[in-house]
């Protein structure tokens, strides 16, 4: 049976990491990256002044503070920056790119050893990168120029159980987690690559260049849902994703669909169960030039602070996103070539799982 194609559009024009939501909250009154960023968009600055004073995520005043989780999911987040990768591992693998026949294999090969369950590469559109860096003071304003052509993209599983808290600090420390080893595969794979004579960027929690989400299913990971993140085969959107640019050529794999595109025009769980209501019932729209949901981005961050947590409803709800299963398996590939059984299979889901 022929495999459904996902055709993928491209953006009219590039983004920029500033507008980011993260990027808007990295940003304090009295320094020079704030003054320079509500010049720019003085339209956001009262929306943004507002979101600031509202308490910080995994703090005591959050709705589902937990003690145990919030310190656990901080250390994640702080030892990212301080990930030293495995020397022996790098050599090791780095000498059997050199001699590799087919090096996009032993690179996927090698992001799966290191835990990603799966792999993709495709060619770089500079549409995806960022325009300018925005996530930290630092390096703020500065633009972004990535020449390499080609970018490896991997999915890391986010567990079924934890999941299924959302939106309770469960999720929070799971999201940590995921960061945190996304973050080692991308940063061996490319110590692997540039000590094989290749130049190489891991992309990262708070180092982004780069839109994970449509590389990702340019690279044959996925499609994008009504939850405007990535619904990926086997594991919906309980996935992170991480990456790594290079200029060593590979292998492009072809983007692919699940269903989902189609599925989510009658689905719409997502959008009814989020909290503060920031994804959309109603029909795509042209977001730069391409079609799809959108989500409010301030309501899903304010609800954020609220409760204290990253929330994750949109991820777990998602009936793409259930176990990895051989029922669940089967559910997914009617779903993906039969599009007469999604009307059953949603009330399916709606029996077993709830509405
Ligand atoms: C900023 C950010 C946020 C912001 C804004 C979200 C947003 N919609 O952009 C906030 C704080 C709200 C947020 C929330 C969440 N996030 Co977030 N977030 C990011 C981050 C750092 C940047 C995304 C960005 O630049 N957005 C700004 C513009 C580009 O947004 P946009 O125009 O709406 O485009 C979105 C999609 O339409 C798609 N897209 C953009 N252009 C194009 C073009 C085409 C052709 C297609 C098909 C798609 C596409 O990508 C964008 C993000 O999904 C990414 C990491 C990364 N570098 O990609 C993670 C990321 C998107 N988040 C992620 C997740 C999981 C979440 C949450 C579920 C929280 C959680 N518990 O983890 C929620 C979900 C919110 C939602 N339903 O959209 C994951 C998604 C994994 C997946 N399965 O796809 C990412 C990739 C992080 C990661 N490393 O895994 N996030
Ligand atoms: S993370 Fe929560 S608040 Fe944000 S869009 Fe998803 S369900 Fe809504
Ligand atoms: S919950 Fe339904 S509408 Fe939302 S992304 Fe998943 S399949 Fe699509």
């Amino acid at each position: 049976m022929a495999r459904p194609r996902n055709i993928m559009q491209l953006p009219s024009e590039r983004f920029d990491e500033r507008d980011t939501m993260f990027a808007r909250m990295a940003r304090s009154a009295g320094t020079e990256p704030y003054d320079d960023y509500y010049q720019l968009r003085s339209e956001l600055q009262d929306v943004d002044d507002r979101l600031r004073m509202m308490p910080k995520l995994m703090s005591e005043e959050g709705l589902y503070f937990d003690r145990e989780l919030s310190t656990a999911a901080w250390k994640y987040f702080d030892d990212i920056d301080d990930i030293s990768v495995d020397r022996e591992t790098v050599c090791d693998w780095s000498n059997r790119l050199q001699k590799a026949s087919n090096k996009t294999n032993l690179i996927k090969k090698l992001a799966r050893q290191l835990g990603a369950i799966a792999v993709g590469c495709t060619g770089l559109d500079q549409e995806f990168v960022y325009t300018h860096k925005g996530r930290l003071d630092a390096n703020y304003g500065q633009q972004i120029e990535l020449s390499h052509p080609q970018v490896i993209v991997f999915l890391v599983e986010m567990d079924f159980q934890r999941m299924q808290k959302a939106p309770k600090a469960d999720t929070l420390l799971e999201s940590a987690r995921q960061y945190y080893f996304s973050a080692v595969i991308a940063q061996t794979i490319a110590a692997v690559l540039k000590q094989a004579g290749y130049s190489a960027k891991a992309q990262f929690d708070a180092h982004y260049d780069l839109i994970l989400p449509p590389l990702a299913i340019k690279a044959g990971l996925g499609e994008l849902g009504r939850n405007n993140i990535l619904i990926a085969e086997k594991y919906g959107s309980r996935v992170r994703i991480g990456a790594v640019t290079t200029d060593l050529q590979l292998q492009s794999n072809q983007s692919v669909a699940v269903g989902a595109q189609q599925f989510c025009e009658i689905c719409r769980k997502c959008a009814q169960l989020c909290p503060p209501k920031a994804l959309s019932m109603a029909e795509k729209e042209s977001i730069r030039g391409v079609q799809k949901w959108p989500t409010k981005v301030e309501k899903c961050y304010t609800y954020w602070r609220r409760v204290g947590t990253d929330c994750g409803l949109c991820m777990s709800v998602c009936p793409f996103s259930h176990k990895n299963n051989w029922f669940h398996n089967i559910v997914r590939l009617f779903i993906k070539y039969f599009p007469t059984v999604h009307r059953p299979a949603l009330w399916l889901d709606h029996l077993i799982y709830g509405r």
